[in-house]
């Protein structure tokens, strides 16, 4: 079944060892808090100037770098919507990160992905709708893409942990 090759962690993705880990960035790609400081103070400073040459990421949309100092290989970087109420697309917007991550993901082959909770932190989204939709993606993509032995949800806190739990059991009965 989908859920056994989808693990749902507490902890700090800068420190998962995989072939990917995806950072929920901002349109600039040129770093900002929350995960997105964390993975570029982990990584040093040749992430960002990997970052500069791509000029920007358009909201739904993700591009990949290299890992440099981080024990993941490469990075790929996606851009949330920022939460406006639910009135500004976000939940389609949301689900097409997610897309866009795997659709890198398939080009290169990758076998293991982390995933934070994109846009539930500075962005404002609510983590349990959000987390739906993320769970969502992921069984949609183990179910079409045999290749991904191993999606991981790194999630930082408690409440964003317990979330994604509930939406993985909703999910899968
Ligand atoms: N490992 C895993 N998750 C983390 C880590 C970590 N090391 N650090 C924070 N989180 P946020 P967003 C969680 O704000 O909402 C940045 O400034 C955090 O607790 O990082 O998509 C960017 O540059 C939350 O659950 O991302 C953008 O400007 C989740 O990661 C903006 O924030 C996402 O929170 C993007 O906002």
């Amino acid at each position: 079944m989908w859920t056994d090759r989808l693990s749902v962690v507490r902890g700090d993705i800068t420190k998962q060892i995989v072939d990917a880990i995806v950072n929920a960035a901002n349109s600039s790609l040129l770093g900002g808090g929350g995960v997105d400081g964390a993975i570029h103070r982990a990584a040093g400073p040749d992430l960002l100037t990997e970052c500069r040459r791509l000029k920007g990421c358009r909201t739904g949309d993700a591009k990949l770098t290299d890992g440099y100092r981080l024990p993941a290989r490469h990075v790929i970087h996606t851009v949330g919507p920022v939460w406006h109420g639910g009135t500004t697309d976000e939940d389609a917007l949301l689900a097409q990160c997610y897309r866009s991550c795997f659709r890198i993901a398939r080009e290169h082959s990758f076998a293991s992905i982390a995933f934070p909770s994109i846009s539930t932190g500075a962005y404002g989204f609510p983590v349990e709708r959000a987390s739906r939709i993320a769970v969502r993606a992921m069984r949609a993509e183990l179910e079409s893409n045999a290749a991904l032995r191993q999606i991981a949800v790194v999630c930082f806190d408690h409440p964003t942990f317990q979330e994604y739990q509930k939406a993985v059991a909703e999910l899968a009965s």
